[in-house]
């Protein structure tokens, strides 16, 4: 006994020193992700009950009185304990099928509702999932309108949002937790999340889907702005890149401009158009580096440029030779591309 209470203390201790709040899945940000968590309380209510009716009725048995031992063999007991034994196998069956249709009803309710979400949808942000980085497309007005980034979504709050997910290689699956459910990233087909988000903050999420050698380093997050805030997001990050300033990011341009560095990347505004990495136009205005592996810092920028095999084994930039100076250069270039 006195473990069982020093244990169920310790557990407790854990929770109260190593959370804060409720786990991110459990603390929605937005209505889909609200039933979602309805849904499941709802569940856990449910079972915790079944489970409680389980543990009370084997006690109750084990408790019971034997009946008197009258030296016959148990097969031959009474013929009406086998009639009420059969009674009470036959309502606990009854009572499982119901709470399992319980359960199967209320999920198809919600699932419902999240699909009645999609009403007045407003702005659609394609995603692709690549070997193991975001890229967040916005194409909804038009040529003028459109933009790349990478490994950070931007939305503004209490608009309906629709994200188009498609996968450029292999199954990814898109997971912020705060916003609602989970959906897969499938190649050669396109799935649909809709959502809309309450508060403004930041949203962590992470690709839920093994897919790869860096599967864990393809971290995402969602910025959500009060509407003028993303609008001023969106402008800035409409404009091409800024012309570097001063003789070293200068350099670091042109070192940038004829290294390998352009045949995978884009910088919108020079000659850099390369599709198949994440586009660097404004990537110093972005809060992480290789889908959200390192922290925007110089050095963590200066890291991945050194040696990206060593930062994110597997990953798809190979490591260039660059003497100091060159990297130095290209470091001071990208820090201006805010
Ligand atoms: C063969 C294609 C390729 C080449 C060449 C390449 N990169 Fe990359 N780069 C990538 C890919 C792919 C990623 C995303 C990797 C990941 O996160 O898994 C990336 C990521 C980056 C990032 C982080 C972007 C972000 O938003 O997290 C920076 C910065 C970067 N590359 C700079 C460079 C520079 C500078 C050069 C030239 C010295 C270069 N890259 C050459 C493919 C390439
Ligand atoms: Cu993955």
């Amino acid at each position: 006994m006195r473990t069982g209470s020093r244990l169920s203390a310790a557990i407790l201790a854990l929770f109260l020193a190593g959370c804060t709040g409720l786990p991110a899945g459990l603390d929605p940000a937005g209505p889909a992700a609200e039933m979602i968590t309805g849904l499941f309380w709802w569940f856990t209510a449910i079972c915790t009950a079944v489970w409680a009716l389980v543990v009370l009725g084997l006690g109750a048995s084990l408790l019971r009185a034997r009946p008197a031992d009258d030296g016959a063999s148990p097969l031959d007991r009474g013929s009406a304990r086998r009639i009420s034994a059969t009674r009470v196998v036959t309502a606990l069956v009854g009572a499982t099928a119901l709470v399992l249709v319980a359960l199967t009803i209320s999920a198809f309710i919600t699932g419902r509702g999240l699909a009645q979400l999609r009403g007045e949808q407003v702005r659609t942000i394609e995603i692709t999932g690549h070997q193991w980085w975001w890229e967040v497309r916005y194409s909804d007005g038009g040529p003028a309108e459109t933009l790349a980034t990478a490994n950070e979504i931007h939305v503004p709050v209490g608009e309906a949002v629709r994200l188009s997910l498609r996968s450029n290689d292999v199954i990814h699956s898109f997971w912020i937790p705060r916003i609602g459910g989970k959906q897969d990233l499938v190649p050669g087909q396109v799935n649909h999340l809709d959502f809309t988000i309450d508060k403004p903050g930041i949203y962590r999420g992470q690709c839920a889907e093994f897919c790869g050698f860096q599967h864990a380093h393809m971290g995402l997050v969602l910025v959500a702005h009060p509407r003028d805030e993303f609008e001023r997001w969106f402008s800035s990050q409409l404009k091409p890149a800024q012309a570097p300033r001063g003789a070293e990011a200068r350099a670091g341009q042109q070192a940038f401009l004829s290294r390998s560095c352009v045949m995978c990347h884009t910088v919108r505004g020079t000659p850099a158009g390369g599709k198949i990495a994440p586009d660097l136009t404004h990537i110093a205005s972005r809060s992480g580096v290789a889908a959200n592996t390192l922290p925007m810092t110089r050095g963590a920028l200066a890291a991945w440029i050194a040696d990206p095999q060593a930062v994110k084994p597997g990953a798809h930039m190979p490591r260039t030779e660059l003497d100091s100076d060159e990297l130095n250069s290209i470091l001071a270039y990208l820090e201006q591309l805010k």
